[in-house]
């Protein structure tokens, strides 16, 4: 099971050796250190070494090597507590050339070191890190030898210091899930590994990025780029750092590889190592980057080269740009202040989610894991991401695929829920390193719309003075209003800076007490899933920009067996609860899940149920924000992904699979969506269009009142124009007269908490309404509205016919009939994973449905699709 050290010999020659033809170049050299390496734990008589993946962490080292169980599984999790308490050693050898030598310097480069990390070369300590969020270089030349020479990087755990330090002084946090995490602010650590309320309790340690030796005469230190846009043309502003002796730095700049501008800039000579070269570029005929559904992402590739008199290459560089103009607007208005992002002079709707680590051991996340969940929101129709505060700076990957996908960013600092030792010169040295090397590693991105300072510490966790859950302004100040503002201002310069997500300015300085505020600022809006408010207060909400809100759901049947055994498949069995990390979350659920729908049948129909019932809630605020687009700009619900399979917030599982709130989403914040707003106080079903298309959208709206047997009682339908970024209310329903055929005795209840109970009538009437595009006829987006809840309407049981059409992709088109209404139907394929152009849908007689289905392994035989209408889970 284990390994011990091989023969000595080089390993992962690096591919870069072609560059040491001539010794006498100046070309830079790059030795790849990733690869294999040798884990051993510290200690006396620890010799047992493991083979080791670079990037990679001591715990999925233990998993592949069969000491530690999958803490995925079952209750496994209790398993693995002993790897943080241990220290950790990683070794391995590297053969070096002469050339490289040669250099003027060579430095280890370490793009993540988890966390307090002593590293040596042949034995020789080169230099220490503390901080899992920073870039770490150290100056090893006099170190190396030509030859094979190795190279180790021992970790401390950091539970020893972090006990320390919080004897010495108790830093207030919240999301404290073991003893051992008290004073986990002190470390700068993915603070989500010491446990969430979604997730499990893991932090580990390893080299959990790349690392390499690089060798340079010269080093282009920074590059920075600033755009001015004018009328019909964009200029870069082009600027490069320089250390050691350089003649000229070059600038190209492409488009899908043909050249659009160049440029060569002197090297100007300077006191100092340091020179710099600036230029500037024009770009003709410049191609804007849009945000997703707004117009394209073009994006530029800039390559930099650093020459010497020789012409000789001494160092390069790369970076993507995408051009654009991106504001926060925060204007006086009618309502109170704006919150509202501009991009390239026009106003967006930002709809989005909150994204946290896609998993718990970051290192081994694929590009695959990346691309499906970023694809997935984009096909989604989001267009923002909000990175929160409690997990990492994101991986280039990420946020070129962002770039790619007109995913604007919304970018937290990494802090979040707990206070932190501002008082310490240290601790804010390490931070100001941390906050530097992420702004100038992504202020080039087009996808980043916002520095954010912290998650929600002025959310309770700041007082006047510190105090048992709190920490002072004044600490507070030093860290969010004046450092890491001074920051952006400094090395970015363009990107706006606000100090926490949620965050009320007033004017002067700040009404910090209420940092809510429906006028001004961002919100985090908890009072349904924490504050026990029904889904509908939602409607009530007239914030300016909602960054957060949620509700939970479990994953789906194929999931929860992939993390249980079978004795383990009930609701509240050990395991169950083991992976539900939100102390009231499964009584919430249900809570909610019974005013909704009725009691599910089985195991399988309760995890589905729940999904449910998260989708509609979110639905309820995502369509109300739209409508109130103008004075509410953006919302983005929590959260979108998870790091471990369990009863979480996310509407996509671990595992990956879509959970029914994935699939409202797309048809919540499709480009046109139409929505309706009920009333049983007046008995009527007022249809809105929104549109988030770059142009007027014109569409014709069609509505159906219809009896649960699917007999139409009315229709009709109205043409509409929606100009872009609006949205329009079309006309108020009248459906009195039909909610009372059915009777009009009301539902009885308390009528202090709801004078406008649903009345007997209701239990039979649905409004159904649609909207297809004025030209081509197709379906843009369908709703249904109704006055009672689902688990007290008539239901039938309805027959719902398909038909499947392979189509040249590969891909299946199912066409759906049926005979009665079937709403929030649920379509399977029966003996794999699919997916779906939609789903959860609502099946109308006589108004037709059809949805794609993709399956992995392009099944050629007709695939046998599960149709679960939704009375089947409860009866
Ligand atoms: C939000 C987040 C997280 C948390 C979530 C659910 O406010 O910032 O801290 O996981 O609530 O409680």
């Amino acid at each position: 099971m284990t390994a011990s050290i091989g023969p000595r010999r080089p390993i992962d020659p690096s591919p870069t050796d072609k560059l040491e033809i001539d010794v006498n170049t100046h070309a830079p050299i790059f030795i790849p250190c990733d690869g294999t390496w040798q884990l051993r734990e510290i200690g006396p008589l620890k010799t047992q070494t493991y083979p080791a993946s670079v990037p990679g962490c001591v715990h999925t080292d233990l998993l592949a090597a069969g000491v530690i169980p999958d803490p995925w599984f079952g209750d496994n999790e209790k398993d693995i507590h002993w790897v943080y308490h241990k220290d950790w050693s990683y070794q391995r050898e590297i053969e070096v050339r002469q050339s490289l030598l040669a250099r003027q310097s060579v430095e280890l480069v370490c793009d993540g070191l988890d966390t307090l990390a002593t590293v040596f070369v042949n034995d020789v300590e080169v230099g220490r890190a503390d901080n899992m969020h920073r870039t770490w270089r150290f100056e090893v030349k006099a170190q190396l030898r030509a030859g094979v020479n190795t190279l180790r990087v021992d970790f401390t755990s950091p539970i020893p210091l972090m006990k320390q330090l919080d004897a010495q002084r108790r830093l207030p946090c919240w999301n404290l899930y073991h003893d051992d995490f008290a004073g986990k602010s002190y470390v700068r650590k993915m603070a989500c590994a010491f446990g969430w309320d979604w997730g499990l309790m893991a932090p580990t340690a390893g080299i959990w990025r790349s690392i390499k030796l690089v060798g340079r005469d010269a080093k282009l230190n920074d590059v920075r780029i600033s755009q001015r846009h004018a009328e019909d043309k964009v200029s870069l502003d082009l600027a490069v750092a320089i250390t050691g002796q350089a003649t000229k730095a070059r600038f190209e700049l492409s488009l899908g590889g043909k050249p659009v501008a160049q440029g060569d800039a002197k090297v100007a000579a300077s006191d100092t190592d340091d020179g710099d070269a600036k230029l500037s570029l024009d770009i003709p005929s410049p191609q804007l980057w849009w945000p997703n559904g707004m117009g394209a992402q073009p994006l530029y590739d800039l390559q930099v080269t650093l020459l010497d008199d020789a012409g000789q290459t001494l160092d390069a560089t790369t970076r993507r740009v995408g051009l654009r103009t991106l504001e926060l607007s925060q204007q006086p208005d009618e309502f109170g202040q704006s919150f509202r992002f501009r991009v390239n002079g026009r106003d967006v709707f930002c709809k989005g989610v909150n994204w946290i680590p896609c998993d718990v051991f970051p290192s081994r996340i694929s590009d695959q894991t990346y691309r499906h969940l970023l694809d997935s929101a984009a096909d989604s129709g989001m267009n923002m991401i909000r990175v929160w505060g409690g997990g990492i700076y994101e991986d280039e990957r990420f946020y070129d695929l962002c770039d790619e996908r007109g995913l604007m960013i919304w970018q937290d600092f990494m802090f979040a829920c707990a206070t932190y030792p501002t008082f310490d010169p240290a601790f804010m040295a390490n931070v100001e390193a941390e906050a530097i090397d992420n702004i100038r590693r992504i202020r080039h991105r087009a996808c980043l719309a916002l520095w954010c300072g912290n998650n929600e510490l002025e959310q309770g966790l700041v007082a006047e003075t510190w105090t048992n859950s709190a920490m002072s302004w004044e600490d507070y100040k030093k860290l969010f209003d004046e450092l890491l503002p001074a920051l952006v201002t400094e090395h970015d310069g363009v990107t706006p800076y606000w100090p926490c997500s949620p965050h009320t300015p007033d004017g002067e300085g700040r009404n910090r007490r209420n940092f809510n505020d429906p006028t001004i600022g961002d919100a985090h809006a908890w009072s349904v899933w924490f504050g026990g408010q029904p889904f509908e207060a939602q409607r009530d909400w007239n914030y300016r920009f909602m960054s957060e809100f949620g509700f939970q759901s479990f994953p789906e049947p194929r999931s929860v067996e992939a993390f249980t055994k079978p004795e383990d498949r009930s609701l509240t069995s050990w395991v169950m609860d083991y992976h539900q990390r939100c102390g009231p979350g499964n009584q919430t659920i249900y809570k909610y899940l019974l005013e909704w729908f009725q009691p599910p049948k089985d195991l399988e129909s309760s995890l589905w149920l729940t999904q449910l019932t998260q989708a509609l809630c979110i639905e309820f605020a995502a369509d109300h924000a739209r409508r109130l687009q103008g004075r509410m700009d953006g919302l983005l619900y929590w959260q979108l992904n998870d790091l471990w399979p369990g009863a979480t917030w996310s509407s996509i599982d671990v595992y990956g699979r879509w959970k029914a709130l994935q699939y409202f989403a797309k048809r919540f914040f499709a480009p046109v969506r139409v929505s309706l707003l009920e009333s049983n106080e007046h008995g009527t079903a007022t249809a809105f269009v929104s549109n988030h298309r770059p142009d007027a959208a014109k569409v014709v709206l069609h509505w159906r009142l219809t009896d649960t047997g699917g007999t139409t009682l009315e229709e009709g339908d109205e043409p509409v124009t929606i100009a872009s970024q609006s949205c329009v209310k079309v006309r108020a329903l009248d459906c009195q007269r039909f909610r009372q055929r059915g009777g009009s005795a009301k539902l009885p209840g308390d009528v202090r908490k709801n004078p406008h109970p649903p009345i007997a009538g209701d239990r039979e009437l649905f409004v159904w309404a649609w909207a297809t595009d004025a030209a081509s006829g197709e379906e843009l987006s369908r709703t249904l509205a109704t006055f009672a809840k689902p688990k007290h309407l008539l239901l039938r049981t309805p027959q719902i016919e398909h038909k499947l059409t392979r189509r040249d992709d590969g891909a299946w088109d199912i066409e759906l009939s049926t005979d009665v209404p079937a709403p929030w139907t649920r379509l399977a394929l029966a003996d794999g994973d699919a997916t779906f152009s939609d789903n959860f849908l609502h099946l109308c007689p006589n108004l037709p449905a059809t949805v794609t289905m993709r399956t992995s392994d392009n099944i050629k035989s007709q695939p046998n699709v599960t149709i679960q209408p939704l009375v089947s889970l409860w009866s």
